[in-house]
């Protein structure tokens, strides 16, 4: 039985946990409260299983895959129905480039452990620091939105579509988190209908924010 160590707000435990529902594998979720007052401990246990002390982390006997596109990979090849990926090549790399968008070139900008770092070491004002997530999701979602556009994606289509892709499962979470921070998406209106589409589904609303035991703690 897999195990994955999640936290509801991660967007990278968000990621995996879209993709086991899509590829209907069976896990436990171990909640990992990354900003609860205990944190101390729980992150104590969790580096002992990833030295990064960071989520997601999927587990099953003497497996433990950290790093939430090498998990994303691995789920494709262990489960490769249904597909995240086209099954033309260079479509494949487009699709892969989409979600490398939101995975490499956005999140990392925004995850907690920078934003903590900007807040306590760089003494930057707590708007400031609002200031910098809102310019790089701004800075992402305007280079993503371009290219979406490029490839004639209507509203109310997915990338391939209606069929699920690698991108959707990374782009969606970060969606989740622009929302919380009431971020305008009337510049964004391809990628917020690519949202809007997703969150009907059921696959997504599973591992969604609200749904997860741990929300809000
Ligand atoms: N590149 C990693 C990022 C993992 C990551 O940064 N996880 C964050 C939550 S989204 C985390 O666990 N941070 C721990 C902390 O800040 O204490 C992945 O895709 O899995």
């Amino acid at each position: 039985m897999y195990k994955l160590y999640s936290y509801w707000r991660s967007s990278a435990a968000f990621r995996v946990r879209i993709a086991l529902n899509i590829k209907k594998v069976p896990v436990e979720i171990i909640p990992v409260p990354l900003t609860s007052k205990d944190v101390n401990l729980d992150l104590q246990l969790l580096r002992n299983i990833n030295p990064a002390g960071a989520v997601p982390v999927l587990t099953n006997g003497d497996i433990s895959l950290t790093q939430s596109l090498a998990i994303l990979d691995y789920l494709e090849e262990c489960y490769p129905t249904p597909s995240l990926l086209p099954s033309d090549k260079v479509e494949r790399a487009n699709i892969r480039a989409l979600a490398q968008d939101v995975a490499c070139d956005m999140h990392p900008l925004n995850n907690l452990q920078v934003l903590r770092f900007l807040l306590k070491t760089m003494k930057v004002s707590k708007e400031q620091k609002d200031d910098w997530v809102v310019h790089w999701l701004q800075n992402g979602f305007t280079r993503i939105e371009e290219k979406l556009s490029r490839r004639h994606i209507k509203e109310g289509q997915f990338v391939l579509g209606n069929q699920i892709s690698l991108f959707e499962v990374c782009l969606i979470p970060q969606v989740r988190n622009a929302i919380a921070v009431n971020l305008d998406f009337s510049s964004y209106p391809l990628i917020r209908s690519i949202y809007d589409k997703a969150m009907t589904l059921p696959e997504f609303i599973k591992a969604s924010w609200e749904q997860q035991s741990d929300y809000g703690k």
